[in-house]
């Protein structure tokens, strides 16, 4: 690694560090060459499906380091941030690989961002570059990013993938191939998003030794090899469907991505059967959606291997029915962006496979489960998550203060999950202590959506909760304490969210105003007598935010029935 780290990043300690090598999980490979070994092992097998495009590991390689060479030539260079929103289509991987070979570092924003999003994002990294898709779901992110360089000038260029109107076009970016292999692999490969708990949103620096070995070893816990066909139906550029194992374990294996641009269960069907696709990754919400389709029958799922679970708490009764429904074996999987992924093993009884949450990756995995004195609890009893790990950061990207909170003196991590271990190492994910809804696997913190609702003249307090629903798991309700009575009402305070330009599933789905909001003894907003309020039937009448809001969709799960 040269001699400085990237500014903002918070390195393993040198034992540590010397450890992770020694044992091989570090091995000094970056992500571009083992896309690029690939190629030359397998020219021809097929690595990417996109709508009527099929990419050979030859084409895959080429036209990555045909797209590095135009970057390159544009400017952008080693240590550069370059903020990625694409929907699912093959260039997010070609651009990924492009950036990963020039030793720039992809941020990965998803399509639901929107202008506060992504302006923070271009702001906290100073991203010199972005790669976005011209529209996509009746969106123009062209007009966006617009909006966002008139506040940001460091973003200098920005790449369109189709009408690029005044911004360079990708097409025009396909240089003469760049030669090269990467860069060290002690070099943090990119930024990637968490799901937070805070009012900003925390941006996870990843190095492609950590990562790396993440993903091989996610490839070989999940049995991929070279016939391995993956349909990526998440948002490609989430951990889960990059890493675990996701779209780069298939990559590192030699298999197949199948691309869905859509993921509703029609779609999705109609992919399996044509691709004969073997294992796919989907959200308790979005599994909910295809058990529930009465077009299921209609198709042959019959080349699925595995339904891969995860990224929000899957209901036992949900489970139950994944085996016999898609005729395959289901894996649930408890990860997060900044380290730690859990998985079941093929060989593990229905009653780990379906009642847990899995081990985790590596031996190497330090798991401490504790009391809110950070007091070791008995084993089997319920405490809070941490842990410390060859792929566990040891810090967020520039957050200094943060990090103070989020990690303890000798660096684990603070999940914010609350969980259970049973004596073979399996975890039970029982809860959270983060002030977060999960929202169908989509991650809100209630921090910054209350700090854009007191922003409104008329709101006095606010408070953002979890609401139990059938499909997503999880809504968000915002009781809301106004100034004046009937000052505003639920509907203008949604607009004036939106107005914001925060992503539509941080708008809450329900609004509820309160004369004040209840407070604990010490003064804190009282969360628990809030969410209490909907196990009790009789609460006060709800105001749900007219139509949009407040209907089921959200781009993790867009056709939950
Ligand atoms: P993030 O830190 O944004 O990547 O989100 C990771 C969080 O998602 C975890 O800390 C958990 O709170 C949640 N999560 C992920 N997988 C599961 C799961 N299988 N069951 C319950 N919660 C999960
Ligand atoms: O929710 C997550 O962030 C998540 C879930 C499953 C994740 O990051 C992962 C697997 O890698």
């Amino acid at each position: 690694m040269s001699a400085t780290p990237l500014d903002g990043f918070v390195p393993w300690p040198p034992e540590f560090a010397a450890r992770y090598r020694e044992r091989g999980y570090w091995n000094g490979d970056n992500i571009y060459r083992s896309l690029a070994r690939g190629a030359q092992a397998h020219p021809e097998r097929i690595a990417i499906v996109c709508a009527q495009r099929r990419w050979s590991y030859a084409e895959f390689d080429r036209r990555a380091r045909r797209f590095a060479a135009g970057l390159r030539r544009i400017g952008v260079g080693p240590r550069d941030r370059v903020l990625l929103q694409l929907p699912n289509i093959g260039e997010h991987y070609l651009a990924c690989h492009a950036l990963f070979l020039l030793g720039a570092l992809p941020v990965f924003a998803l399509p639901a961002h929107r202008r506060a999003e992504i302006g923070y994002f271009v702001g906290h990294t100073q991203a010199r570059a972005c790669v976005i898709a011209d529209r996509e779901g009746g969106f123009d992110y062209r007009a966006m990013i617009r909006e966002v360089r008139a506040e940001h000038d460091c973003l200098s260029d920005v790449i369109v993938i189709g009408e690029a109107e005044e911004f360079h076009s990708f097409d025009d970016l396909l240089d003469e191939p760049l030669q090269g292999d990467g860069p060290d692999a002690g070099e943090v490969a990119f930024l990637q998003l968490s799901g937070g708990s805070t009012g900003v949103p925390k941006l996870i620096p990843r190095t492609h030794d950590d990562y790396l070995y993440s993903v091989r070893e996610s490839a070989r816990i999940c049995g991929l090899d070279g016939g391995t066909v993956y349909l990526c139906a998440l948002p490609a550029a989430h951990n889960f469907p990059m890493s675990s194992p996701g779209a780069l374990g298939v990559f590192h294996a030699g298999g197949c991505v199948v691309l869905a641009r859509q993921n509703d269960p029609e779609s999705c069907f109609a992919l399996i059967q044509r691709e004969r696709v073997t294992l796919t990754a989907l959200v308790p919400a979005l599994a909910l959606a295809w058990l529930e389709s009465r077009v299921r029958s209609r198709y042959d799922l019959s080349s699925l291997d595995c339904v891969q679970i995860g990224g929000a708490h899957l209901a036992g009764e949900v489970a139950r029915r994944v085996p016999d429904a898609f005729g395959c074996r289901l894996q649930q999987v408890f990860g997060m962006a900044e380290g730690l992924v859990n998985y079941t093993r093929a060989g593990d009884s229905d009653e780990l496979t379906l009642g847990t949450q899995g081990l985790p990756i590596s031996a190497d995995d330090e798991i401490r489960i504790v009391d809110d004195e950070d007091v070791e609890v008995a084993p089997g009893a319920v405490g809070h998550l941490l842990t410390r790990g060859p792929y566990t950061i040891r810090g967020y990207y520039r957050a200094e203060s943060h990090n103070a909170r989020a990690f303890t003196a000798d660096g684990f991590y603070r999940t914010g999950d609350r969980v259970r271990r049973l004596p073979g190492g399996h975890l039970i994910v029982e809860g959270r202590a983060k002030d977060l809804v999960n929202r169908g696997g989509e991650k809100i913190a209630a921090e910054e959506v209350e700090g854009y609702l007191l922003a409104h003249p008329a709101v006095f307090d606010a408070a953002l909760v979890a609401m139990p629903d059938r499909w997503l798991g999880e809504k968000s309700c915002a009781f809301v304490a106004l100034r004046e009575p009937a000052q505003a009402t639920a509907r203008e305070l949604a607009q004036f969210l939106r107005e914001r330009g925060i992503a539509g599933y941080k708008v809450p789905d329900r609004i509820e105003f309160l004369a004040a909001l209840p407070r604990t003894a010490v003064g804190k907003i009282d969360k628990k007598a809030l969410r209490a309020r909907f196990d009790a039937p009789a609460a006060a009448p709800a105001v749900p935010v007219a139509a949009s809001a407040s209907s089921y969709s959200s781009s993790f799960a867009q056709a939950t029935p």
